[in-house]
Order: C-alpha cells, then sequence, then structure tokens
C-alpha cells in the first residue's frame, strides 16, 4: 500500500483548494485537477473492491465549460450515476492535504466497507477531446495503479458511450446483457435499431448536427457508416467537428451556446425550415432548433423532446395493446416550461414528476415509473423501462397485424435508448424516428404547444449556500421571508412562476421567471432577481 503515497507524492494537492464532487462530478480549471483525478482513481478501484470487481467507469470531460477546464466523474455498474454516499467519500479524499492523509483514508474506507484487498478492482476510463485530457488520464493511471486496480482505456469517448461499455460489462453473459461491450457494438446497436423502428419510414429533409468542436463529431462520423444509407433514411450534415483544434471546443456553438443565447451558432448554414440540433462537448445533451418561415430562430429544447417521445410511445404503447398494463410518466425540473407541463398533464393525460436539478434526480425518479420518460429542459435527458416493463412487452402476444407493427416499433425503440444515461446521439436518433412516423417537419413539431415566455438570470451573492430550497427547488425555506417576497411579485403578472435556487456548478444564485407576456416574465425576472440580491448581500 506504500504505492498509495508514493501516487499521492507525485500529484500533490495545490494548497488552499476545496474541491467538490458538484452535481457532475469534480469541474474545474484543468490545471489544478491532477490530484484529484489520482485520488478518483484511487477511489474508483476501492469502489470497484466493494462491489466484488464490478467494472466503474472513469470519464475525464468538463461537458459544455470552456477548453481550459477539465473535470471527472465516475460511472456505477450499470451505467447509472455514482451513488451518493460515495460522492462524499471522492470529495473527502479530494480535499486530504498530505499523501500520508490520503493513505489514512484510503485504510478508513477499506475498513468502513469490510474491502477485501485481495478482490479484483476493475476500471475503464475514457476521455473526451480536451487538450488537458492526456496529462489527467496519466494522474488516473497513476491513482488505478497504485490501488491494484485492471484497466480499460477506451481513449476518446462520449461520456454516453462510457456509461453503455460499463454497463455491457457488467451484464455481458447475463438475461440483462446489454450489448457488445465495445465501441463498435455501441454503434452496431443503435445502428440497427434506428433502422428497425424506422419501418421503412424516412424522416423529411436532412438534419444538420452541430457537434460542439467535442467528442461528438468524430463519434458521429463513425455513428452514420452504421446508419442505413441516406438515401433510404436520414441524410446528416456534420457541422463544428473540428477536434483537431481544442480551444475550439464549445465556442460559438453546442448545445449549452444555443439554449442560452437562443439561436443557432453563427457558423450554420441552415435555411428556414430545416432542422438543426446541437451536441454539447461530450455528447450527453442535445437540443433542436430551426428557423420558421419569417427566419425567426426557434427552439426545440428537452421539453418539447420529452413531449414528442412521451406521446409517440404512449401511442405505440396503446396502438399495441398494452395500455392498461404500463403506466408512462414524464419527469421534470422546475426549469421545464409551464406550458410543456401542462401539455403533457391535459393534452397527453400523463403524470408529471418534478424533481431537483441534476440528472441522477430524474433518473432516480424515471426509475420508479414503467416508462420514465425524463428531460431537463436543457437537454440531458432518456426515456428508462423498468424490468417489468421489459418483460411485458417482451412476453405480449398481439392480436392482430396493427398490435404487432406498434409492438415491433416499441421494441425496437427499447434497443434504441441508452438507457444507461441521457445520450445525445441516441436521443438523436429515437427524435428522427418520432418525427418520420409522424411525417412532422420542426414546425408541426413546434405547434403542439406555445411555450410561455421566460427569463433565466445570474446573481452573484456572497454567500449562495445561504440560499436552501424545497418541493423540487421550487421555493425557499431560507433565507426567511425571501420566498414570501418572490411569490408577492409573482401574485402581480399573469400566469407567472418564479424561482430561485443556487446553482451546483457555478458560485451564483439561478433566478427563473415565466409569464404570460415577455415583458411580464422579464420584470418578474428582474425583481426576484432584486430580491435574491439583497437577501444575499445582507
Ligand atoms: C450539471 C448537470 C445538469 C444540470 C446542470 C445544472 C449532470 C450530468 N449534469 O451540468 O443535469 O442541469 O448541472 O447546473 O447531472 P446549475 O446547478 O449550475 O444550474
Ligand atoms: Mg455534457
Amino acid at each position: 500500500m506504500s504505492g498509495i503515497v508514493e501516487a499521492a507524492k507525485a500529484h500533490p494537492a495545490p494548497e488552499g483548494l476545496v474541491y467538490t464532487y458538484g452535481t457532475a462530478g469534480f469541474r474545474t480549471k484543468a490545471e489544478v485537477l491532477d490530484s484529484v483525478l489520482t485520488r478518483v482513481g484511487l477511489v474508483a478501484a476501492l469502489r470497484s473492491r466493494s462491489l466484488k470487481g464490478k467494472w466503474i467507469g472513469v470519464m475525464i470531460t468538463a461537458s459544455h465549460n470552456p477548453p481550459e477546464d477539465n473535470g471527472v466523474k465516475l460511472v456505477e455498474p450499470l451505467g447509472n450515476m455514482l451513488q451518493e454516499e460515495w460522492e462524499v467519500i471522492s470529495t473527502k479524499m479530494s480535499n486530504k492535504a498530505t499523501p500520508e492523509d490520503v493513505h489514512e483514508y484510503y485504510k478508513e474506507i477499506v475498513a468502513q466497507f469490510k474491502i477485501d484487498l485481495e478482490s479484483p478492482a476493475r476500471v475503464v476510463v475514457a476521455r473526451d477531446t480536451r487538450a488537458s485530457g492526456a496529462h489527467l488520464l496519466g494522474c488516473v493511471q497513476d491513482g488505478l495503479k497504485a490501488a491494484g486496480a485492471e484497466v480499460k482505456d477506451f481513449g476518446y469517448f462520449t461520456t454516453p458511450q462510457l456509461h453503455y461499455v460499463v454497463r455491457c460489462l457488467n451484464t455481458q453473459g447475463t438475461k440483462d446483457a446489454y450489448g457488445e461491450p465495445t465501441e463498435k457494438g455501441y454503434y452496431e446497436k443503435f445502428g440497427a435499431a434506428f433502422k428497425t423502428a424506422l419501418k421503412g419510414k424516412k424522416p423529411s429533409g436532412s438534419l444538420t448536427v452541430d457537434c460542439a468542436n467535442g467528442v461528438g463529431g468524430p463519434k458521429l462520423t463513425e455513428l452514420i457508416k452504421h446508419l442505413p444509407p441516406k438515401e433510404e433514411a436520414l441524410e446528416i450534415h456534420v457541422i463544428n467537428d473540428n477536434v483537431v483544434k481544442p480551444e475550439a471546443l464549445n465556442v460559438d456553438c453546442g448545445a449549452d451556446f444555443v439554449k442560452t443565447n437562443q439561436r443557432a451558432p453563427p457558423s450554420s448554414k441552415a435555411g428556414p425550415g430545416d432542422r438543426c440540433c446541437s451536441l454539447d462537448g461530450d455528447a450527453d445533451r442535445i437540443v433542436y432548433y430551426f428557423k420558421d418561415s419569417s427566419n425567426v430562430f426557434r427552439l426545440l429544447d428537452g421539453d418539447r423532446i420529452a413531449t414528442l417521445v412521451a406521446s409517440f410511445l404512449g401511442d405505440q404503447v396503446r396502438l399495441a395493446g398494452l395500455a392498461d398494463s404500463l403506466k408512462i410518466g414524464v419527469v421534470q425540473t422546475a426549469y421545464a416550461n409551464g406550458a410543456a407541463t401542462q401539455y403533457v398533464i391535459e393534452h397527453l393525460k400523463l403524470k408529471v414528476d418534478c424533481t431537483p436539478t441534476g440528472v441522477k434526480h430524474l433518473h432516480h425518479a424515471a426509475e420508479k415509473l414503467d416508462v420514465g420518460v425524463y428531460f431537463e429542459a436543457n437537454g440531458h435527458g432518456t426515456v428508462i423501462f423498468s424490468p417489468d416493463t421489459l418483460d411485458t412487452i417482451a412476453k405480449h402476444e398481439p392480436k392482430n397485424t396493427g398490435q404487432a407493427e406498434a409492438l415491433d416499433i416499441l421494441r425496437a425503440c427499447i434497443n434504441l435508448i441508452n438507457q444507461s444515461v441521457g445520450d445525445a446521439l441516441s436521443d438523436m436518433l429515437l427524435v428522427e424516428v418520432v418525427l418520420a412516423h409522424k411525417n412532422w417537419g420542426p414546425q408541426e413539431w413546434l405547434s403542439t404547444y406555445t411555450d410561455l415566455p421566460n427569463r433565466l438570470l445570474k446573481v452573484i451573492v456572497n454567500d449562495r449556500k445561504i440560499f436552501e430550497t424545497t418541493d423540487a427547488e421550487r421555493k425557499l425555506v431560507k433565507p426567511e421571508g425571501v420566498q414570501t417576497a418572490i411569490d408577492k411579485e409573482v401574485q402581480k403578472v399573469r400566469q407567472g412562476r418564479s424561482f430561485a435556487r443556487a446553482s451546483g456548478t457555478e458560485d451564483a444564485v439561478r433566478v427563473y421567471a415565466e409569464a404570460a407576456t415577455k415583458a411580464e416574465a422579464e420584470d418578474l425576472a428582474r425583481k426576484v432577481a432584486e430580491i435574491v440580491k439583497a437577501a444575499g448581500s445582507a
């Protein structure tokens, strides 16, 4: 175990920095991450041993953050996000001051979980295309080596590809086998499911995909090789796929740029009515958009993908004769547009759950449903089918050709959807399948409901941690009196709704407001931001 002290010594922790395993792992400037990565390597090995040698994933990425940032997150055996208890352990480990402290804490974890150090530790690593990735991978490797772990390095991967192979490795040879644990296996699985789910239908027009100059670019190019030829199915134009220039990552492109600025990347040449979508830097997030006939930018965000997919799956379940045995639900966060929530409840007649921000919260809530469609407005999301649901769908005997066809589509969709985590590439194929079946272009999709005008603001305060929320972040319990003041402002506008929450990724409080008109939404957001600012500087 002295190797552990040596590894920690080789990558000392900078003085005075405090690291937190946040909503999406550790994420900060790449130059201060060496020590964290080595220690994450140690924790990953212990997590695997605590699960008797199941494969654990380590993904090196900072998603939509600027090129000079990086980060790391751990993936559980079925491709889920790391358990909260181990998030706390990872945070503690990263903040140990000396190599000896690291070693002591390592032994403490071993004792706490009664870990057998003779049992195998198996870890899968991958990274996005950031310039700092290779060096940080070396830091993780040092930790893994010191802990005696067996390592599979998949090189460049999208985050969802890493989740996919982890799940495949742990389910290989069982009744829950998820696919071949290789990159090729990933393309083959999703490519074949796309073809089957289309059932000879062809999406109208072509699709322009902005890859944020991230790892999604080369991976989409590979995936296209496994899709049916464009004459038969989908014509895809790949843009912003320059990974040779790492400083271009997420700059003026990508899902976060599009969602935040509510406009297409300047590099996009798409004309009115052309379907476009943008991935983020690690391809676990996607938004669609287009220019309408008046050349106005129109966003089709995560809420739109959720409603589109939920309506389609609802139809197929009904057509297959399964409506009585399966209940579909939609999981959103407080950021979901009020019009989307209303559409799901009143038009689709489906149940809606609301959870705090962050993929893991939505994922957990969706796991409790037969068919759980979960999306954040920012484009993170997927659909999960419970084990009983999968069984019901697998065993169902169709009574006529109509039922048989819907059942085929449903089964293909199950294979097309990356159920381990939200996956921009798999979500994109799913959206294309739904649009092809409905024979819809982006305008028809947009016409399903009208978004309430809304505004998102960022407020810098002295200490964002004093802002404590309840009710899935929709209400502030602290500081006292602030919620009452917000409620008063909400009352003043038509169809008003507003909330404030501390960001999990930035040192700021976010304020969201929506109302019947743009002017009212903006006014409400500004008023609530003032209330937050005053409370935060008291
Ligand atoms: C992270 C989360 C995302 C969430 C965002 C909120 C994952 C993989 N990512 O990016 O789901 O929407 O944080 O950021 O969980 P905020 O707390 O700064 O508003
Ligand atoms: Mg991402």
